[in-house]
């Protein structure tokens, strides 16, 4: 049984192989991987230290798509404070940029935001808070876009 790596693999090479057809055509809508923005604790030379983090339901930290795919995400709150959440190395239209102030207001406690673009380039880049300093609170995560590097030989 192939694994979702060889799946991706495959892709991406019979990407590499037809360059401008495989990502040429709409892709089919799909649900929004779903971001909770959540209070945690972690250990700090022994002792308890309560931080922020940004997790999937299924408790993976952050996101990793690829290429070709749409940033389809949504944003939970869950924590007592607004916040929101930039995508550092992304260029999303400037309203989905997650900077309080800038490219629109955070999101209340207890509510949600969605975003919807594409992903033009491949990188690994981040996502963090722009509201405070919850970002130093350790309100961030990894944000992984595979492209054809990721295949195994390829520059
Ligand atoms: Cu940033």
């Amino acid at each position: 049984m192939p694994t979702r790596r060889d799946v991706l693999l495959s892709t991406l090479a019979a990407a590499a192989l037809r360059p401008g057809l495989a990502f040429a055509a709409e892709p089919a809508a799909t649900a929004p991987t779903i971001l909770r923005i959540v209070n945690r604790t972690i250990e700090v030379n022994g002792r308890p230290a309560s931080v922020y983090g940004i997790f999937q339901p299924d408790g993976t930290a952050g996101i990793t798509t690829r290429v070709g795919e749409r940033f389809r995400v949504r944003v939970e709150n869950h924590i007592a404070k607004p916040s929101l959440i930039h995508w550092h190395g992304l260029a999303p239209p400037w309203r989905q940029d997650g900077v309080p102030g800038v490219s629109g207001p955070p999101i209340p406690a207890g509510e949600s935001a969605d975003y919807d673009f594409p992903l033009g380039y491949g990188g690994t880049f981040w996502m963090h808070s722009h509201q405070g300093l919850q970002e130093q609170r350790l309100l961030d995560a990894p944000l992984i876009i595979r492209d054809q590097r990721d295949i195994p030989g390829r520059q």
